[in-house]
């Protein structure tokens, strides 16, 4: 199911390209399928949208923003991974339905804000 949060421009915390796989549904799991994803950080959850870069120009439209797919944050944990993959700076987001990403960057820094930043959203959710 896609969650259509409501974009309210305060709640906006970030958004970037990054590389995306999911490796598990409901902690069953699934064949890896590396590919670019434009991740946006807004309220509690991570949003998916397909990268514009790959889509064929027909397909593609400004105003063309449904996402792909969305990540409740609210009880998900992030980690970072060395073991599930040959690439460098993976880090793995696991959710409280069982479905687990492996989200990666190139760029040391930028993979580094993302895991920080998605950190400190998932703990501000935590209810005492
Ligand atoms: O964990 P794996 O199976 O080594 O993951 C690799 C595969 O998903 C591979 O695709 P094939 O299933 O068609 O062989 C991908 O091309 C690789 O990128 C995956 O490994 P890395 O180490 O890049 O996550």
């Amino acid at each position: 199911t896609v969650h259509l949060p409501c974009f309210l421009p305060q709640e906006l915390e970030k958004a970037g390209l990054l590389n995306k796989t999911k490796i598990a549904e409901g902690g069953r799991k699934l064949r890896k399928n590396w590919n670019p994803s434009w991740v946006v950080l807004v309220g509690n959850s991570l949003v998916f949208f397909k990268d514009p870069k790959s889509q064929t120009p027909s397909s593609w439209k400004p105003g063309n923003s449904r996402p792909e797919s969305s990540v409740d944050l609210r009880g998900a944990v992030v980690q970072w991974t060395n073991d599930l993959s040959s690439k460098k700076n993976v880090f793995k987001l696991r959710t409280v339905t069982g479905n687990e990403f492996l989200l990666q960057s190139e760029t040391d820094s930028l993979i580094r804000e993302w895991f920080n930043t998605i950190h400190s959203v998932i703990d501000r959710l935590v209810i005492p």
